[in-house]
Parts: structure tokens; sequence; C-alpha cells
């Protein structure tokens, strides 16, 4: 499936070790694709072995590429994180540009492939998130300021998609309906303390995909990754609050 149409992601920490019969069982789940990425302590090794456990669920399987440990050939999409509310231009393209100065000796001989890359623009809002301190974000002041970010996204950077991303606790509804309100074209994920059916169907009525990550990592992960995935099947994006588009025509 498309990335474009994606509605549940399940994220895998390649730092975090998971049961190989638990991410067996994702495709049963329901959910629509699975996402390896992490803010912190990534191997290429690590990585290496948890996409061959990915591709052998037959679900899609993307690479968050955060470090250049990430950078490992089989994934159906790269997704390129930038983080718009850094303090620390590294994080916005800095280790982009360094990643691309050294690619023949990261990836030498092998072509970037391009129309599997995807740029993802995070808007970190949960400055207790591991994210957060890695990336020296600054989080936003409220759902205005987070909807500007969107705009900057998408109108400026041209980001395919934008990321609203709590990780670790349960973001403000208000703050993804806003961003949802500034976007027209850009793909809106939102991330963070996703667990039960209700959480997803929340955010899934603001955003077009919900990402969970670390319910999985629970001892009833898997119950939490149905849950959320039925949660977010309940609902349409831009049903709940305000529709996507809608603060974004000028004065
Ligand atoms: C992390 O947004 C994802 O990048 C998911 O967040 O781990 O809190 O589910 P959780």
């Amino acid at each position: 499936m498309d990335w474009r149409n994606w509605r549940h992601v399940v994220k895998l920490d390649p730092a975090r070790p998971l049961d190989p019969a638990v991410i067996a069982r994702l495709p049963a789940t329901g959910t629509d694709a699975l996402v390896l990425g992490g803010s912190d302590g990534i191997r290429r090794g690590a990585v290496f072995g948890l996409l061959g456990a990915a591709r052998e669920t037959g679900l899609p399987v993307a690479i968050e590429v955060s470090s250049v440990q990430a950078v490992v050939p089989g994934a159906d999409w790269y997704l390129i994180p930038m983080v718009l509310n850094t303090t620390d231009p590294r994080w916005l393209v800095g280790a982009h540009q360094e990643a691309f100065a050294n690619l023949h000796r990261i990836a030498p001989g092998i072509p970037v492939p391009w129309d599997r890359v995807v740029t993802v623009a995070y808007v970190v809002c949960n400055p207790a998130a591991t994210v957060a301190r890695v990336a020296a974000a600054r989080p936003p002041e409220g759902p205005a300021a987070v909807a500007a970010w969107a705009t900057v996204a998408e109108r400026l950077l041209r980001a395919d998609i934008v990321y609203i991303e709590y990780s670790g606790r349960l973001g403000d509804p208000a703050w993804v309906e806003a961003a949802a309100g500034a976007l027209r074209r850009a793909r809106l994920f939102y991330g963070g303390g996703l667990s039960t059916a209700e959480q997803a169907a929340v955010m899934a009525a603001r955003a077009h995909t919900v990402v969970v990550g670390n319910a999985l990592y629970r001892p009833d992960g898997l119950e939490c990754i149905r849950a959320t995935v039925r949660g977010a099947r309940q609902v349409r994006p831009g049903e709940g609050g305000e529709p996507f588009a809608a603060g974004s025509r000028l004065p």
C-alpha cells in the first residue's frame, strides 16, 4: 500500500529488543505498514536485522533515516525527518547535508532511490520526549504556532508529510486540528501515547495517519495495536474538529 493511503502505522525501534513472534503477528492486527525508526542508539546491524523480520510480515516497510546508521537497502520507502522546531540547524538540514557529502562512504555504489524518498517535517510537541532532547527542539506555544509550522512545511519546504510528534504521551487534539486546518496537500501524521481505540479515533479523525510505537512493547502490545487499528478505522480524517485546509486561506 502506498504511504499516502496509510491510516495506521506501527513504529518499531531498532534500538529496542522485540520478540520476533510479536512482529510476525503484526499483519493480523490490521495495521497498514511498519516504520523502522528511533531517536537514539540506532545501529546498522540492528536496522538490518529488524528490516528482515519486518519484510517477512509482507507489510509495507519504511525506514526512517534519522541517522546514517539507518541507511540500509531493501525498504519500500525512506522517510527523511527534518525537525522544524529545532534550535540547531543540524536537525533541520545539517545532518542531511553531511550525509550526502559522505554518501560515497555510507552507501558506496548505491544510487539514492529518489522515487522512494519521502520528506517528513516534524513538529516536536512533547518537551520530555527523547527526540526533543536529541534534536534540541523547542515545543510550539500553542495551536496557532503549530499551524504556522504546518504552513512552513507544506508551502515553503514542500514536505510530503507533516508529523505532529508527542512521542511518549498523548497529545492535544486541538494542536493536530490546527495543523490539519493549515494543510492542503501534505499528509498529516500524528504519533504519541496511543494505546486504546478511543485515543486512536480522536487523533485519526484529525490526521491522515496515526503512528503507534511504545504500546507495542508492553506485555499487551499486540492487543493495543489491534485496538488502535479499530479506533483509526472508525473515523475519517478531517471528521473531528477543523477540516483539512479550513485555515489555510489567506485573509
Ligand atoms: C514515536 O510518534 C511515535 O515517534 C509514536 O509515539 O511511541 O508514544 O506511541 P509513541
